[in-house]
């Protein structure tokens, strides 16, 4: 046996928006992941998606294997250890890369792949992929894309990744795996959190929002980790958002998807231009 392989959790953006930091800490902590919490802001930046693979980018080679996670996505299954699973896997079978498929949305939205979670190596073929990312093979990416084929445009790093595996056949060297392994959505849920690994809230009008109504149906906190392991990490600040923070925004939600209902021919505009504009 080889050593163990070192691994790096990150997550972040432009600025610090949800308080899945604490859910991802407390995961790392139990598994033995170094987790960092990035702030994006770099030079020449001209897309938000963008702050997202500078930061996997400046990372990457501090560790043998670095996994991605959006700030909007939360470890649900706390006893797998499944960003280590896939990693030997993917290891073992000579792959750079893992990666879900982009399950389909309640609003219908689907893509190939979803780069809210992935792993990569620290290996020339992910220096080559995060290369990629930029404006111009932006335009080439869309140029390429068939809807049909490949599903929602969104205008960011997963068109570009999309592009660029399946236009080189690099897309042979990576794990694509199930959504419920590596980054699922909430109506995946149906008998407990371990249904699958990450709940990614993707498309919801308001995530703090959605973050606490979904542990308000799993009867949890809403940092979405056990009550035992809050104890066990000292976790002081426990579910922010109180009950009348949330009947406000609840009731703001509600009557958001009241006007969607009312403006329906207009609203897959505004549901696309979303997806666009959703991280
Ligand atoms: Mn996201």
């Amino acid at each position: 046996m080889g050593r163990q392989l070192s691994i790096g959790l990150v997550s972040g953006a432009d600025e610090i928006r949800l308080r899945s930091y604490v859910n991802h800490t407390v995961y790392a902590r139990l598994h033995g992941l170094d987790y960092r919490v990035e702030c994006g802001l770099d030079e020449g930046i001209t897309n938000k998606f963008f702050y997202k693979t500078r930061i996997v980018e400046r990372l990457l080679p501090n560790y043998d294997w670095l996994v991605w996670i959006d700030d909007d996505a939360y470890i649900t299954d706390f006893e797998r250890d499944g960003f280590r699973d896939l990693i030997a896997a993917a290891e073992a079978a000579g792959k750079f890369m893992v990666i879900a498929e982009g399950p389909l949305e309640p609003n219908g939205f689907w893509s190939t792949l979803n780069t809210g979670v992935f792993a990569l190596r620290h290996d020339p073929r992910s220096r080559e992929l995060l290369g990629s990312i930029g404006d111009h093979n932006l335009e080439l990416a869309k140029n390429w894309w068939d809807p049909a084929e490949h599903g929602i445009f969104t205008a960011g790093d997963q068109d570009i990744v999309t592009w660029y595996l399946y236009s080189t056949g690099l897309i042979d060297q990576v794990d694509v795996v199930g959504h419920r392994e590596l980054n699922s959505r909430g109506h995946y849920y149906e008998h407990s959190l371990s249904d699958a690994f990450v709940m990614h809230f993707c498309g919801y009008p308001d995530k703090e929002w959605g973050v606490a109504r979904f542990a308000k149906e799993w009867g949890i906190g809403q940092e979405l980790v056990p009550d035992e392991l809050l104890d066990k990490f000292s976790v002081k600040v426990r579910s922010p958002l109180g009950p009348v923070s949330y009947a406000v925004r609840n009731r703001k939600v509600v009557a958001t998807s009241g006007l969607k209902a009312r403006l329906r021919p207009y609203y897959r505009k505004y549901q696309a231009w979303r997806a666009r504009n959703d991280r």
